[in-house]
């Protein structure tokens, strides 16, 4: 057999269900809605689909009869665990009004729609995947939607197939997107609905009506057990530092989570570096000023926790990061300089002199990354930067500088670590698995009732499954004009690490207290799939503390 006795259980995993969505579901309009900001701005631009209703699913008696639909799926970006049960969830939805309905799966993200690449899903290869993690049942991509000659393209595969509905599950970039390819389909009468699904590991597609995306309850406990041995590792050998990059391109809500969740001696929050105006030096203070105290306690080991934002939210480095945008976006005698040294050298003699300084400052191998192309949506790829290397080198001198003065008596050994990708399609945790394949319910829903640029919406989510709210919000609601890439545009608003709100202050009450010491470290141990609920469906640390009482 070439599957693991998990594998083999999990596949019999049923989904938990909110009670509402166990039988026929009526669809309960409830008030008007205007977007978060710029209201007259995103009214003109968006008519067809603004000002919806915020809809909820409710228990009925009566099944009304639903025609016959055919739908189109679309994975869009970074993996996140639970997007298979997505696309199982609506399977099973879609099935239940009507055995006839059809799920077909565009291939490799976004792009398949624009290029016809797609499969019709078919229960064989639905079973295959259920509560599985990964994107691998129909892959995912970075390419964006946003041109009318790519929505032309795709409505003509979708009349073709007899696609009357377009699921694309993703982030806020690609929920703006799928708001604008169902605002474009009304205004051309093309007949197809568009319904997104908010995905990320990151946790910052997140408002009022959606409480977490999917996928971060997974990652962050899979990053929490792994950081919870290491902190068992070291207070063993009780000799290394261990620096520990944790993804999320920009918020840092997966690095707070999984200080929540294991108690380190010191996490950095690159919104309150951004907020304090912290420069690279201070944060280097901060982090030899903790490992001098410890050492005065005998303690030469410790957990450094590491957004991998942080370097685009640190002032001065934020403004490299900027010109180098500018700088390097299709330049073409940038491109055509063979070497590395070449390329410094046209990027130092190009930048401002103070951003010069920086770079010049930082280690050659930052500067190279720094360097690296931009992502199709114009991001630096801040997984590929190795943040922690930095701040272990720059901890180093500025310790054997502190030693020389007599400020430092200790020995400091650095192991540096990155938990992204080994998050990201892990096994989805019993929250991922049920609230995913809840949320493809909804969307089947939404669907047969004729909705569009709506994106699915389950709340209540510190409860049990059971008393989980779900129904659909309009997508404009979600939206505010932005500045982006020098141009205004209408988008959705990214949600980051709020430095008023409960887990931020709950963390910033207990850091003094876990940066001493070796007493607080917490081991949370591998994500658990069977067994009691108290081990198996606990929600976040960040949601508890958002939504309890
Ligand atoms: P999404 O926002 O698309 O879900 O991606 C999340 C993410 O995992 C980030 O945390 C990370 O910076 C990025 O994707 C890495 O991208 P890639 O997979 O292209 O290396």
């Amino acid at each position: 057999n070439d599957k693991s006795p998990l594998q083999i259980e999990r596949a019999l995993y049923q989904p938990k269900l909110p009670e509402a969505m166990k039988g026929p579901v009526a669809l309960k309009e409830g008030a008007k809605t205007t977007s978060v900001a710029d209201q007259e701005t995103i009214k003109k631009l968006f008519p067809n689909t603004y000002g919806q209703s915020v809809i909820t699913l409710e228990k009925t008696n009566n099944q009304s009869a639903t025609p016959v639909v055919s739908v189109g799926v679309i994975l869009s970006g970074g993996q996140a665990p639970g997007g298979h049960n997505v696309i199982a969830g609506l399977f099973d939805g879609l099935k239940k009004l009507h055995p006839d309905n059809k799920l077909y799966g565009f291939l490799g993200g976004p792009s398949g729609l624009v290029e016809h690449k797609y499969i019709e899903l078919t229960h064989e290869i639905i079973d295959e995947y259920r509560n599985t993690g990964g994107f691998d049942i129909i892959g995912s991509g970075r390419t964006k939607l946003e041109d009318p000659e790519q929505f032309d393209k795709g409505a003509a595969i979708c009349h073709q197939l007899g696609i009357n509905a377009i699921v694309i599950i993703g982030g806020d970039d690609s929920n703006t997107n799928a708001c604008i390819l169902a605002e474009y389909y009304a205004q051309n009468n093309t007949g197809i609905q568009v319904i997104g699904c908010p995905k990320t590991i990151d946790g910052d597609l997140k408002n009022e009506m959606i409480e977490t995306s999917f996928g971060f309850d997974t990652a962050c406990k899979v990053y929490s057990e792994l950081i919870g041995n290491i902190q068992r590792d070291a207070n063993s050998s009780k000799k290394y530092y261990h620096f520990i990059r944790l993804m999320g391109r920009s918020a840092s809500h997966i690095a707070l989570e999984c200080a929540l969740q294991t108690h380190p001696n010191m996490c950095i929050i690159s919104e309150e570096v951004e907020e304090k105006k912290m420069t690279l030096r201070d944060i280097i203070n901060q982090i030899a000023k903790l490992i001098a105290a410890r050492a005065k306690e005998g303690y030469n080991f410790g957990s450094i926790l590491v957004p991998e934002g942080l370097i685009e939210f640190i002032p001065e480095v934020k403004v490299l990061i900027n010109e180098l945008n500018d700088l390097l976006a299709h330049n073409g005698v940038f491109n055509a300089i063979p070497n590395d040294e070449g390329r410094r050298e046209y990027v130092l003699q190009s930048l401002t002199p103070q951003s010069a300084v920086v770079f010049e400052s930082l280690p050659l191998s930052i500067g190279k990354q720094l360097m690296l192309d931009r992502d199709p949506h114009g991001n630096v790829q801040v997984s590929l930067i190795e943040t922690e290397k930095l701040l272990i080198e720059m901890t180093k001198y500025r310790l054997a500088e502190m030693k020389a003065r007599g400020e430092y008596k200790g020995k400091f050994q650095a192991v540096n670590h990155f938990f992204g990708y080994e998050g990201r399609c892990a096994t989805p945790s019993n929250f991922d698995a049920d609230y995913c394949y809840s949320l493809g319910n909804v969307a089947s829903s939404l669907i047969s009732a004729g909705k569009t640029g709506y994106i699915t919406s389950i709340r209540n989510l510190i409860k049990p499954a059971s008393e989980w709210i779900a129904g659909g919000v309009p997508i404009t609601m979600m939206m505010n004009i932005e500045r982006r890439h020098g141009k205004e545009k209408p988008v959705i608003r990214k949600a980051l690490v709020d430095l008023k709100g409960k887990p931020f202050q709950f963390f910033a009450q207990h850091r003094d207290e876990w940066a001493k010491g070796n007493k607080h470290y917490i081991f949370p141990g591998p994500i658990q799939y069977g067994g009691s609920a108290i081990v198996c469906d606990q929600p976040t640390k960040t949601l508890l503390l958002e939504y309890e009482d």
